[in-house]
Formats: C-alpha cells, structure tokens, sequence
C-alpha cells in the first residue's frame, strides 16, 4: 500500500486549519497511519527541502517552516501520493482550484515564500525519503 508525508505548515496550524485539513484526507478515503505535533529544526528543514537549496525563497522557506509548530503526518492508500497532491491543490495558492485545500484556505499574502497550508511527497522516492526525516522512529 502507498504512503505520503504530509506536513500542515506553520500557517496551517495557526490558523486553526488542522482538523479541516485531517477531515478532508479522511473524507478522501486515505487512512492516517501516524501523526505528530513538531517544531521543525533548520537541519531537518534543509534535508527536507535538499532540492530547493540556492533557490531565492530556500531561506524564507526554512525560516518560515522553523517559525512555529507544524504536524507531520503519514497517509496510507492506493496512489495517496497523487491524490492527495490533487487534494492540496496548485502551489500557488492564488491559482489552486476552488474545492482543494490550497484553493479554499490559503491566499497570496505578499511574502517572500509561498504560505500555502500543507506539504505532501510529489513521488514515491520522495515519500520514502521524507518518510524517514520526519518519522525515523518507523
Ligand atoms: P511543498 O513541497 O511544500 O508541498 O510544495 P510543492 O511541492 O507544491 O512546491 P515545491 O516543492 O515546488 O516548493 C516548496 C515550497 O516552496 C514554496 N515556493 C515554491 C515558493 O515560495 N516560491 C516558489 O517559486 C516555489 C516553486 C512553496 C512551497
């Protein structure tokens, strides 16, 4: 069976968005077979984000990851890794479809990084690679 990380981003958990975005993976079908309340570490971030590293927004990004609590969450079911990316919605919140996460709960708010509520894996090499940052426990 498939597995994704999934991250509620530091915007996503101030705002109170946990149990909306939770419910709508849930909703969806996918089954949550672990999950964590974290504060993300610089190290961590920049193992995270490996390949964003001299990007323009790689400083914002980890500074804005490392700014406040995020939850960490593993999703399990047949193809959850594109289906939650569609769940989630474009990268830019401003263009992501109405009836997706991003597309409903986010918006542009002018900062040098992209605030855009969650993180989901984009292949199985990156769910299992992300998978062992987050929960090296498992
Ligand atoms: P994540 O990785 O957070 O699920 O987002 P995506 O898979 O949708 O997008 P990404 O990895 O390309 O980008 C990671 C993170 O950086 C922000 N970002 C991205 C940004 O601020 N400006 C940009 O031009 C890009 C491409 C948003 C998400």
């Amino acid at each position: 069976m498939e597995r994704t990380l999934i991250l509620v981003k530091p915007d996503g958990v101030k705002r109170n968005l946990v149990g909306e975005v939770l419910s709508r993976i849930e909703t969806k079908g996918y089954t949550i077979v672990a999950l964590k309340m974290m504060s993300a570490d610089r190290e961590l971030l920049v193992r995270h984000y490996a390949e964003h590293e001299g990007k323009p927004f790689f400083e914002p990004l980890v500074e804005f990851m490392a700014s406040g609590p995020i939850v960490a969450l593993i999703a399990e079911g047949n193809r959850v890794i594109e289906g939650f990316r569609k769940l989630a919605g474009a990268t830019d919140p401003t263009v992501a479809e109405p009836g997706t996460i991003r597309g409903d709960l986010a918006r542009d708010q002018g900062t040098k990084v992209v605030q855009n509520i969650v993180h989901g894996s984009d292949s199985v090499e990156s769910a299992t690679r992300e998978i062992s940052i987050f929960f090296p426990e498992l």
